[in-house]
């Protein structure tokens, strides 16, 4: 009667053992999946565009837009704009224009020069990249947005 008895609580202990461990292991799982499942792989990851694999698109590489990256100009900055500032992207704008003139209101004729000419002018009677510069250079903008 002792003996089954005691034969019954080995069974129960070791069938309560094999549960822990089972419920270990199951935990022990989880917590793998979740290791695996945040775990970034730092050494394999590559950047579309990265031609260098260097970690960061650089503007030489296939992958940068001049559009939406850098300072946001496609090709070289004119020198009438290199201190525009926060109004680099009117600057170069400005710049990329032609002569071109309008008639006002009045009948009087307005003939403005290309835009390298104006940028050099506005340069030289105010300091490239000051608020009176920058709302000049939107003024201009603004012309030769209102005739085209
Ligand atoms: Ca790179």
């Amino acid at each position: 009667m002792i003996r089954r008895a005691w034969n019954r609580t080995i069974a129960v202990a070791t069938a309560l053992l094999i549960a822990a461990l089972v419920l270990l292991a199951a935990l022990a799982m989880g917590s793998a999946l979740d290791d695996s499942a945040n775990a970034v792989d730092h050494g394999s990851v590559r950047l579309t565009g990265d031609d260098n694999g260097d970690g960061q698109i650089d503007e030489d590489e296939s992958g940068w837009d001049c559009r939406t990256m850098g300072n946001h100009v496609c090709g070289p900055v004119p020198a009438e704009c290199r201190e525009a500032g926060d109004e680099l992207k009117t600057c170069v704008a400005v710049a990329s224009r032609p002569a071109f003139g309008w008639t006002t209101a009045d009948g009087d004729p307005i003939d403005m020069p290309d835009g390298h000419t104006v940028l050099r002018t506005l340069g030289q009677n105010q300091v490239p990249g000051s608020p009176r510069w920058a709302s000049l250079l939107r003024n201009v903008d603004a012309q030769w947005r209102a005739h085209h």
